[in-house]
């Protein structure tokens, strides 16, 4: 019998004792430093050194992992790559730690009268495919589905789609990456018709300046804020942080200005305000490439189970958005978003000085957000109405969070609605997947059915009976797991589980199947800048662990689908990339060949006659541009970005008398999301065992709270108690409480709302409402 719950938490509790060396001195301020690993490799060391993207964020540094007898040994920065030139944070340094975790799954483990049997892997397999041909025998093909992660490879993420969508012709298929850049594409969809940042981490090194939405850079993107600071040192360029919490990000920043939960509607709306009243507007860009539209407001928070919403855009014209303005000069705004005018007009003047070149950076403050699309639209707008794009040093960039959101979740399309080119709305785009797969067309459905919020409602309704999630934790991860657990330990979902780890999610699993990590698979990752990184097997799997991708094909085999997967087990990364790439010719989304990305630390789309495209949009940069001006936004039919009209709307659940305090969630450094990979890297679980609720010092006064005493937070929803951390790490505003998720033990998720943006289906974790008491 296998007891996975006891076994794990013994082990991370072991580790804390059993680590000898001390991280906390090298964690401040938490970004790049020499690791005791890296000293510790000889100069001799007669290592076989290979390249690749670190298995952590969506920065994507490149890494270099040294390996000697068939195991891996010692990592380190790679200089050849432009992301990091060398350097690495603390989760890349230590990433190969955690395959020797002792608990690792070595053997597929099915569960027979409530325990867990070892089993042969191709016996668990023939066990998952007989089940998803039975559930889709008796209650048809959207009684199945897959849930995977922005943490898939390109080769897994583009096989669950040609899976799913081609093979058995469901379109139950979503991922992880919904939690988290949703509303980046839909924001990006909805202003410039096409996906992605027009810009690159090379605008670093030409900005004066660096204003962050509401996210924590120093912590979440280290070896970037690294960079910027280093380009503060040297040139003098300035970031201004802006947030509402204070965090490594703001004590290291040239000012930090704080805000209130979701007035950043309001605020972007005042800085436009500002630039039109002080004829700050680039008038000729504005009229040659920008148009204006308005949609439908009062739209709602997708709380009821089957929600819809389509958005109805109108075009405006310049004075009818100037005269919406109105409602938001500094004046009003500063009321309620306790932002000072002088602040407000001073980030105003920032992006207004037509000298000053401003990068603009935000993650899930703005993205995880009940108006999320709008409030990407609304940054845009800043951008658009200045001029300040797609030029080396002015640009919006919105960061991604896991290393492949961008490669796999958004490129390959692991998402409801999405196909590797295009949507499956649109009658060619299925063609055209339909084509390359080899499969009729009238397969692939035309209708989206489940996003990821949505595809666990329907777990708990009993309208779907078979789900496998892949490289995701969502029992840990999913807001209003209090919800959401009980749904999938339901009878009527049989649950596969593919992970390297034992987590919350594998305890409720019928099948959990052991899969290869990073290092023990070839693949290759999309990073924020769109740049395609690939690596090579560099070590061998324990056990009957066994790369995703190729799990996914023998279960597609055993239904019937071979002639559609007709890969060799040796090649089928680089087989599948071949395949995958058709999907992207021409100058607007070219994928660099193989070769290039062998020999290369990667290549940045569109790559267009052997070279990166490193600014989109702007025609001395970009051959995609055809419209003979200097700009030219081809996403749109008109070729103009589109300027929105958006109003502030509320959250959905705001402190009130019986729930005082706003709960706003999110990271440290030093962990991975669930914690199921960091706590098992010994340096990286004693530097943050557990953990906390932070309080602003003025509330834990008021309510007699001391460091470290159990505190009790409560929602609508669920509770979670956990010790309190006043003047530690982060200092949240006055009235509002943060908790970072990463610790299994204390899941603050059971507290947290399942409120969505409208447009994107993007959760909103940063706000919802909850009493606090002392435990
Ligand atoms: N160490 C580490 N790094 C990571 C990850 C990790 O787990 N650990 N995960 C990666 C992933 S997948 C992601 S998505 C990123 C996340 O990266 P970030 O977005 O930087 O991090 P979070 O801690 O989720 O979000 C924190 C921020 O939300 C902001 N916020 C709260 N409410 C609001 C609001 O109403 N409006 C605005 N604009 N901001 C608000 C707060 O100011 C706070 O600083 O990190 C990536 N990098
Ligand atoms: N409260 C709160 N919740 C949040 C957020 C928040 O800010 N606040 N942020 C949301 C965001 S932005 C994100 S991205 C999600 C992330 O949430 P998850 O995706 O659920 O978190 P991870 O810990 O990254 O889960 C990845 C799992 O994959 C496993 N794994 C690692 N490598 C492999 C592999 O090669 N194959 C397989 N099969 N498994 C592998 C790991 O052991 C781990 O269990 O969390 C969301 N949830
Ligand atoms: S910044 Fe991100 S990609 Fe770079 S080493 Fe750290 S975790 Fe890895
Ligand atoms: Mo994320």
């Amino acid at each position: 019998m296998y007891d996975s719950l006891t076994n794990r938490r013994n082990f991370i509790k072991k580790m804390a004792m059993l680590s000898a060396i001390t991280a906390a001195a090298s964690m401040f301020p938490g970004i790049v430093f020499a690791s005791e690993q890296e000293k510790g490799i000889p100069d001799n060391a007669n290592l076989d050194w290979k390249k690749g993207p670190c298995r952590f964020c969506g920065v994507g540094c490149g890494i270099l992992v040294g390996t000697e007898n068939g195991k891996a040994v010692a990592v380190k920065g790679d200089p050849n790559s432009s992301v990091n030139k060398g350097l690495l944070c603390v989760k890349g340094y230590h990433q190969i730690m955690c395959i020797q975790s002792k608990d690792r799954l070595k053997t597929a483990l099915v569960k027979k009268n409530g325990k867990y049997v070892e089993t042969p892997l191709s016996e668990a397999l023939d066990l998952v495919a007989s089940k998803m041909k039975e559930s889709i025998a008796q209650n048809g093909k959207d009684s199945v589905a897959m849930y995977t992660s922005g943490q898939s490879t390109i080769p897994e993420g583009y096989i669950a789609s040609k899976f799913m969508k081609g093979a058995i012709g469901t379109n139950n298929l979503d991922c992880n990456a919904r939690l988290c850049m949703a509303s980046a594409v839909t924001g990006f969809l909805t202003s410039f018709g096409a996906d992605e940042p027009m810009g690159c981490y090379e605008d670093i090194d030409h900005a004066d300046y660096f204003v962050t939405w509401g996210n924590n850079m120093a912590e979440m993107h280290p070896v970037l804020f690294s960079r910027m600071l280093e380009q503060k040192a040297k040139r003098g360029a300035k970031i201004i942080d802006f947030a509402t919490r204070t965090t490594r990000s703001s004590t290291a920043s040239d000012k930090s200005i704080l805000f209130e939960p979701q007035t950043d509607l309001a605020l972007a709306n005042a800085i436009c305000y500002e630039i039109i009243q002080n004829g700050w507007v680039n008038k000729s860009f504005v009229e040659k490439h920008c148009s204006f539209s308005k949609g439908l407001t009062n739209i709602g928070y997708g709380l009821e189970d089957n929600f819809q919403f389509t958005d109805k855009p109108e075009k405006i014209d310049f004075e009818a958005y100037k005269e919406f303005l109105k409602d938001y000069s500094p004046e009003k705004v500063s009321k309620y978003s306790k932002v000072s005018v002088k602040d407000i007009k001073y980030l105003a003047a920032i992006y207004g000085d037509p000298n000053k070149k401003v990068v603009s950076y935000w993650c899930m403050g703005m993205n995880q957000h009940t108006r999320g699309t709008w409030i990407n639209n609304l940054v845009y707008n800043i951008h658009l109405l200045t001029g300040k794009i797609s030029q080396p040093g002015n640009g919006p960039f919105s960061l991604t969070g896991q290393p492949s959101a961008c490669g796999t979740a958004r490129e390959v399309g692991t998402f409801t609605h999405k196909l590797p080119h295009g949507v499956v709305t649109n009658e060619k785009d299925r063609e055209m997947a339909a084509k390359i797969w080899k499969v009729p067309v009238e397969r692939i459905p035309s209708k989206p059915t489940y996003h990821a919020t949505e595809m666990f409602r329907a777990v708990d309704r009993g309208d779907i009976n078979f789900i496998w999630v892949q490289a995701t934790n969502p029992l840990v991860s999913l807001p209003k797991t209090s919800r959401y657990r009980p749904a999938m330990e339901k009878k009527s979902c049989f649950v596969v589980v593919s992970d390297v780890f034992p987590t919350p999610t594998t305890d409720v699993a019928d099948v959990i199947l052991p899969a290869s990590w990073h290092i023990e698979k070839g693949g290759l990752y999309g990073n924020s800048e769109r740049r395609t990184q690939y690596w090579q097997k560099m070590v061998e799997s324990p056990g009957e662990a066994t790369p995703d991708t190729w799990m996914f094909i023998e279960v597609a085999r055993r239904m019937g689908f071979e002639d559609l997967f007709p890969y060799s087990k040796e090649n089928h990364v680089e087989e599948i990339y071949n395949e995958y790439r058709q999907f992207h010719e021409g100058a607007k989304h070219g994928m660099a060949p193989l070769e290039v990305l062998k020999k290369e630390s990667g290549a940045i789309w569109p790559y267009v006659n052997g070279k990166s495209t490193q600014w989109r949009y702007n025609a001395k940069y970009d051959p995609a541009c055809s419209n003979g001006e200097d700009f030219h936004f081809y996403g749109k039919p008109d070729g103009k970005a589109v300027i929105w009209q958006r109003p502030f709307e509320d959250a959905p659940e705001k402190p009130d008398q019986e729930y005082p305090f706003w709960l706003n969630t999110g990271r440290v450094v030093e962990h991975w999301h669930t914690g199921s990979m960091t706590r098992r890297i010994p340096v990286l679980h004693q530097a943050m065992p557990n953990a906390y609720v932070e309080f602003h010092p003025d509330d834990a006064k008021s309510l007699g709270i001391r460091n470290g005493k159990n505190i009790k937070i409560t929602s609508r929803r669920g509770s979670c108690t956990l010790p309190a951390s006043i003047n530690e790490r982060g200092l949240p505003t006055k009235g509002q409480v943060f908790v970072p998720f990463f610790d299994e033990n204390m899941l603050i998720n059971d507290v947290t709302l399942d409120s969505f943006c409208p447009i994107s289906k993007e959760p909103d974790y940063k706000k919802c409402a909850v009493k606090v008491e002392r435990a």
